[in-house]
């Protein structure tokens, strides 16, 4: 039985990622920090008896910045792989919590590097870096591919970028079998709620069912090339099963502005959107009732922006077999029904 530690276990990626690996019969280590409130909603249908002598998912406590503790779980593991996808992952938030997110983000990946090397499992242990298409930032480049520079635009592009080129460095000097995912951003049902696409979803749900008035959103014009969380996990896994340790980028080869999500996202709901005004006081409304729906909160904008992101992912395809099943209408649908029903079910 092959052997996986995630990192983020507790994130949207760790929850569907470990389901991924453990319909293909590992023992998955998902580390988790220790909060005041227990943290693992999107993966306690996962958890069972540990008591029991089949229990193949366990959830040890550890913390990126705490380099003891990283040593020791893989010491005590050995994991055969190893997906490093824990990180103080908000965007925004990165300017308000820069060194904090320098720790995590990039010197937490040197730490598990490290550790590899200290007790000697080069040879054995795979690494997945959770890289981001965040490298990419201010590059005007379209689309983007495993080749077009990177220009970020935040303190978590530029920890993101430390740790893409110290995997890559780990690789070549001493043979580790580490990859870079390059992925987009990738959205789903379990996305946090502060992320736009999620916040988006919520918001109908709740406009829809009388409980929210309106929604507060930042830059419209941002575009994104939005997946599947679901289809995206299983490139990482691909990534450690080839031959040779590579880098890859991971997109659906669709890019939407953040205007068009709430489109979308209304129209699951039979409302159409009727914008008027531009910039700052641009605002949305049901075209239907004339009522007030969405309006620009400047506190949402950044300090610098992505404008533009939108991936070509055909060297995935032609090395990985790998293809987005979903794309963006596919998504915004599974995202709004999924927060309908919650509503309708009195679960938010
Ligand atoms: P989430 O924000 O949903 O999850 C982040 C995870 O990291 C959580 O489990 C969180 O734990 C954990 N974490 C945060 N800080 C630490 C720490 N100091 N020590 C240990 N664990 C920590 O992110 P996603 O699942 O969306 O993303 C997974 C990874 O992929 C991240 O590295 C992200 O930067 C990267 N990425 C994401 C993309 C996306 O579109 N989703 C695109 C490209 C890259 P807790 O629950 O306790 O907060
Ligand atoms: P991003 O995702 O920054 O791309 O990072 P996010 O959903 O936060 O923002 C996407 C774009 O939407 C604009 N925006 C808003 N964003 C938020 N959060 N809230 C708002 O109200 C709002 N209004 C407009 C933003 O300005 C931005 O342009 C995500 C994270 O998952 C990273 O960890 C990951 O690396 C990248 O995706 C790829």
């Amino acid at each position: 039985m092959k052997k996986a530690l995630i990192t983020g276990i507790t994130g949207q990626d760790g929850s569907y990622l470990a389901e991924f690996l453990l319909n293909k019969g590992y023992e998955v280590y998902g580390v988790r920090r220790r909060s005041s409130t227990l943290n693992i909603g999107r993966v306690k249908h996962l958890y069972k008896d540990l008591h029991k002598k089949d229990a193949t998912f366990f959830l040890p406590y550890g913390d990126l910045t705490d380099t003891s503790n990283i040593v020791r779980l893989l010491q005590e593991i050995k994991p055969d792989e190893i997906y490093n996808l824990a990180a103080q992952s908000h965007v925004k938030v990165s300017f308000d919590a820069p060194e904090y997110t320098a720790d995590v983000d990039a010197l937490g990946t040197l730490r598990i590097l490290e550790a590899i090397r200290i007790l000697g499992l080069e040879n054995k242990t795979r690494f997945y870096q959770a890289s981001t298409s965040e490298l990419y930032g201010k590059v005007r480049e379209t689309p983007q591919t495993e080749k077009t520079p990177f220009y970020p635009r935040s303190p978590y592009g530029v920890a993101k970028l430390y740790s893409y080129w110290i995997t890559k460095n780990y690789r070549e000097a001493y043979n580790i079998f580490g990859c870079n995912g390059i992925l987009f951003n990738h959205e789903s049902p379990r996305r946090g709620t502060t992320f736009v696409t999620r916040k988006i979803s919520l918001a109908v749900a709740k406009i829809i069912n009388g409980l929210q008035e309106k929604l507060y959103l930042g830059n419209l014009d941002a575009k994104r090339d939005w997946g599947y969380a679901k289809d995206y996990v299983e490139a990482m896994w691909l990534m450690l099963q080839q031959e040779e340790p590579d880098d890859f980028v991971i997109a659906t080869g669709e890019t939407h502005t953040v205007r068009e999500f709430v489109e979308e996202s209304f129209k699951v709901a039979g409302v159409e959107i009727q914008w008027k005004g531009k910039g700052v006081n641009e605002k949305g409304y049901d075209k239907k009732t004339e009522k007030l729906l969405i309006e620009v909160d400047p506190y949402y904008f950044r300090p610098a922006e992505v404008d533009v992101l939108l991936g070509d992912y055909s060297k995935a395809k032609k090395k990985l077999g790998w293809s987005p099943k979903y794309k963006f209408k596919d998504l915004v649908r599974i995202m709004v029904e999924s927060d309908l029903d919650k509503v309708k079910q009195g679960k938010l």
